[in-house]
């Protein structure tokens, strides 16, 4: 959250606000940059007069000064644009919260889980209720939960009137719109509770419809879910023989097929050891080889088997080993130079092929370099980050996926 006096944005809770807190340093750096060489120049004209009085003309200055300001242009639109549709874009979310604003409260819906419709009212806590370390005019009484580093949707909406559902530290903003859907990516980088406010004037108590996310670890989101499925099904306990004896049988059920998850698991493994071994060790090489470079190998190797042959004779007889030697070489640079001469066009189709062929790599190469720095340059956080980020989105969507499922797998 934002506290007073404070210079900049809030830290950064989720993937993408890292993102935009380093387009805003960017963006910064640029305009800092500009300011000075600006005021730079204005006070170097206003103490020295006849600062121009010689300068009539150049036209490359002003072919400098016309692209140099292009390219700063460029620097701060297209990164900016690429965040933009980044932060749009939601790809396969694992789950879903949705978000709809009253006046003048909030409530929340998880209903994506199976057979579970779980929404709860979010109020502002009155004063009168607030607890040490509450947030005054911040904290509600029931907080919207999300997993961190889940890939999590929120769909936002509005029962009345226009509202707009916001939490700066994580760049969220959406307006919640009476018939309409908006959806954003709720990914936070780490466990908290985070603060927003409505940020569309929504009517008299705007300012009383705060915004409180509670981001938790998944094992501990799942949990919550699932706790909440069981409150709404409503689940009464094992009383009679029927239900005690469709328990046992749920049991063996179960361990059975635990016992032939495992045997599977492990004989696809082995089978996939075999695959591995096979496919990289083997195959993967020997397709290079033979699709990349087969003439090429093909030359070195009967190169060097001749040249081993050769030293076996320079052994033994050296004088005639020697002979032969350099009779090859100078065969060589003769068979050269008689193709130029007999052959001129075929010579210089080969040059003029050789010289397309290089101009086209150089380019190619020159294209690759561009787009590499313009997606370098369209994202701020190193790799390092990014596979840290990928690894633990993929290991906690792995968790909820595999919890989830195990679970409704039961309770179908
Ligand atoms: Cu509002």
């Amino acid at each position: 959250m934002s506290f007073w006096g404070q210079i900049g944005l809030q830290e950064s809770t989720s993937v993408l606000a890292v993102e935009v807190q380093s387009l805003y340093d960017h963006g910064m750096a640029v305009m800092l940059f500009v300011f000075s060489y600006v005021g730079f120049m204005m006070f170097k004209i206003s103490i020295n007069g006849l600062f121009s009085s010689e300068y009539l003309e150049k036209q490359w200055l002003e072919v400098l000064w016309t692209i140099f300001p292009c390219v700063l242009l460029l620097l701060l639109g297209l990164p900016s644009i690429k965040l933009l549709y980044l932060m749009d874009e939601l790809e396969l979310p694992e789950a879903t919260v949705k978000i709809i604003g009253h006046q003048w409260y909030w409530s929340y819906e998880y209903s994506d889980a199976l057979g579970s419709t779980y929404s709860f009212d979010s109020y502002l806590k009155a004063d009168s209720s607030l607890e040490k370390g509450d947030y005054r005019l911040l904290e509600v009484d029931s907080r919207c939960v999300v997993a961190t580093l889940l890939h999590m949707r929120g769909l936002v909406t509005s029962d009345d009137v226009i509202h707009s559902w916001a939490i700066p530290s994580a760049s969220i903003k959406a307006d919640a719109i009476p018939g309409r859907l908006n959806q954003i990516g709720l990914c936070f980088l780490y466990s908290g509770v985070f603060y927003g406010q409505c940020s569309e004037l929504c009517g008299v108590n705007h300012s009383f419809m705060p915004i409180c996310v509670e981001a938790v670890p998944v094992e501990i989101f799942t949990d919550w879910i699932m706790t909440n499925h069981e409150e709404n099904r409503n689940n009464n306990a094992v009383n009679t023989y029927a239900d005690y004896l469709f328990w046992v049988w749920k049991w063996v059920y179960k361990g059975g097929t635990v016992l032939v998850d495992v045997i599977y698991t492990l004989a696809s493994l082995y089978v996939w050891w075999f695959w591995a071994v096979f496919y990289y060790g083997l195959y993967v090489p020997t397709e290079f080889v033979v699709t990349t470079s087969w003439s090429f190998t093909k030359w070195t190797a009967f190169m060097c088997v001749s040249f081993i042959k050769w030293l076996g004779w320079f052994v033994v007889s050296p004088l005639d080993a020697g002979t032969y030697g350099v009779k090859y070489v100078f065969s060589q640079i003769y068979i050269g130079v008689w193709y130029v001469v007999t052959k001129p066009f075929e010579f210089t189709f080969w040059v003029v092929k050789s010289i397309v062929k290089s101009i086209f790599s150089l380019c190619k190469f020159s294209l690759f370099l561009i787009s590499s720095m313009v997606s370098s340059m369209s994202s701020f956080t190193d790799d390092g980050f990014k596979q840290v980020v990928m690894e633990r989105l993929n290991t906690n969507t792995s968790k909820f996926l595999w919890i989830i499922g195990n679970y409704y797998k039961e309770h179908r």
